[in-house]
């Protein structure tokens, strides 16, 4: 039987769930978040998407030449994500510089650890990865601002546009993949899930 990413998603709906609905994207929705956590988010997610570029960029040195567009889209995407982070922290006066959190690590590394995986396991990880913010941000509804401008940079069209393309570059190879490698899509699917909810929960854990 061949997985495809609607599958997932309609096999761990729980888990899902928790990967996108969290306190913390609510508060910001209703503009409660206490700045000290949206701080802390805002220069974890910093560290984290450094990371990220990384195994963006793996992945297309393993992507078939066929999928390199819209790989390469996502790249140039992230080169202006990465000045805006520094651009946010400037206004809230924040060092980027600070140490990565152990959740953010965790996240980090694993995510290493996909880097040499099989190319359909590398995308299904992009494809979730990307999904769980694009859904994230847009499940609470419209968000006061200033927490609006960050609504918007992972739940505008275009974005939702780019992840539905990232979905069918997944299926499209996991249709072609054995079974092993399809058990290792599906266990990185649930561990994005999982790292994708303590993300949001570290900015309540431990301050900033
Ligand atoms: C993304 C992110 C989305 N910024 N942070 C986490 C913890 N998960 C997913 O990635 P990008 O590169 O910001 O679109």
């Amino acid at each position: 039987m061949t997985l495809t990413c609607n599958q997932l998603l309609e096999t761990y709906p729980d888990l899902w769930r928790d990967a996108t609905r969290h306190p913390f994207l609510d508060r910001c929705q209703a503009g409660t978040i206490e700045p000290q956590q949206f701080n802390t988010w805002l220069t974890q997610d910093y560290l984290f998407v450094t990371e990220f570029t990384r195994f963006l960029a793996n992945t297309l040195a393993a992507a078939p030449v066929a999928h390199f567009d819209v790989l390469l889209g996502g790249l140039n995407a992230i080169r202006d994500e990465l000045a805006w982070f520094r651009d946010k922290a400037q206004e809230r006066q924040l060092s980027l510089d600070s140490a990565p959190q152990a959740t953010c690590e965790a996240y980090c590394q694993l995510m290493a650890s996909w880097s040499v995986q099989p190319y359909a396991v590398q995308a299904t990880a992009l494809w979730a990865i990307e999904l769980a913010y694009n859904q994230g941000w847009q499940l609470p509804g419209v968000m006061v601002s200033p927490y609006d401008e960050f609504a918007q940079r992972w739940g505008n069209p275009g974005f939702t546009e780019y992840v539905k393309q990232l979905e069918a570059q997944a299926n499209e190879r996991l249709a072609g993949a054995s079974e092993d490698v399809q058990g290792q899509a599906e266990a990185v699917f649930q561990a994005v899930a999982r790292q994708e909810n303590a993300f949001w929960q570290m900015a309540f854990i431990q301050g900033c």
